[in-house]
């Protein structure tokens, strides 16, 4: 499927997208509600994720205005039965399902609030930058309400499930340099830096053999969730069907022949 240069264009859509060669730059862009996530933006965001073309080999994601986003449009939760309810939280799973068990790696990029379900669609990302102005909450006690995009489940993962409990009943909000070190973030970088770090980081991911991506983006975090028995078959299965590619045999011989990158620091 490719692309509707249409929909690339379009600035009236809240999220846009840019080809950019092996990689896509999706933006989220409602900057006056702060990237609020109303179900029109997550739609776009299925949407757009659906119809990459499969030259796309990475995907960027970041916001426009001065904040990555301000979580659930909260406008959207007034006037909801118990089965809407549970119908919005279906449609933001089947999303960020979308994005973190799709084809290509995903990396986003932080600033200003990520917060409720801000934070819960960065940590579907697979990598995440923060710039210096980036700061986290989850604000959903504060709202009489809970998580409802898979945070609980997924920010538990990256932070602990004592860390989500504090920072939702106390509503402590976390700095960049404090989400670098608690693991929200794999990078800190200066404002206005992100993109350049995350078109980097994509470029770096686009550039691995497809496989390898496959088997990083899919059996690794079921591997987490297996018993050690089942998850030591499953590496070794998954280790097999990657390294008899052809693909990872020209890479090894690459090396081999002194032709391939060494692994350096910095
Ligand atoms: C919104 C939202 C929103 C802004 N839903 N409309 N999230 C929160 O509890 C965070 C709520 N937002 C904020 O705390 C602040 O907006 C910010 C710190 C992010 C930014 O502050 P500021 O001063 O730059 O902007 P603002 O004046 O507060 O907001 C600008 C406009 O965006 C304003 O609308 P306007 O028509 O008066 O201009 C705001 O009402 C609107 N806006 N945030 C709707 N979130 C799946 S479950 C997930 C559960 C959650 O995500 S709970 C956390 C919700």
């Amino acid at each position: 499927m490719t692309l509707n240069p249409e929909i690339i264009d379009d600035a009236s859509r809240q999220v846009q997208v840019a080809i950019e060669g092996p990689i896509a730059v999706l933006t989220l862009n409602r900057p006056a509600k702060r990237n609020a996530l109303s179900l029109k933006v997550i739609g776009e965001l299925n949407a757009a994720f659906e119809a990459l073309p499969a030259s796309v080999k990475a995907v960027v994601l970041h916001g426009n205005g001065e904040h990555f986003s301000a979580g659930l449009d909260l406008s959207e939760l007034v006037a909801l039965s118990p089965a809407e309810g549970v119908m919005h939280s279906r449609v933001w799973y089947e999303a960020f399902d979308k994005i973190q068990f799709g084809k290509r790696p995903v990396v986003c990029v932080m600033h200003g609030a990520v917060v409720g379900g801000g934070l819960e669609l960065a940590s579907v990302a697979h990598v995440r930058v923060a710039e210096d102005s980036a700061y986290f909450g989850l604000p959903e006690g504060q709202r009489g309400i809970f998580l409802g995009g898979g945070g609980s489940v997924r920010v538990t993962k990256l932070i602990g499930f004592s860390r989500v409990t504090e920072m939702m009943l106390t509503g402590h909000v976390y700095n960049a340099a404090e989400g670098l070190q608690l693991g929200l973030a794999h990078h800190l970088v200066a404002d206005g830096q992100g993109l350049a770090k995350a078109r980097e980081l994509a470029l770096r991911m686009a550039s691995n053999a497809p496989m390898s991506n496959f088997a990083i983006m899919h059996a690794l975090p079921l591997i987490a969730e297996q018993p050690m028995v089942h998850g030591l078959m499953t590496e070794a299965l998954i280790a097999t069907i990657t390294q008899s590619e052809p693909e990872a045999r020209e890479r090894v011989e690459a090396f081999l022949q002194k032709r391939a990158g060494k692994v350096l620091p910095g």
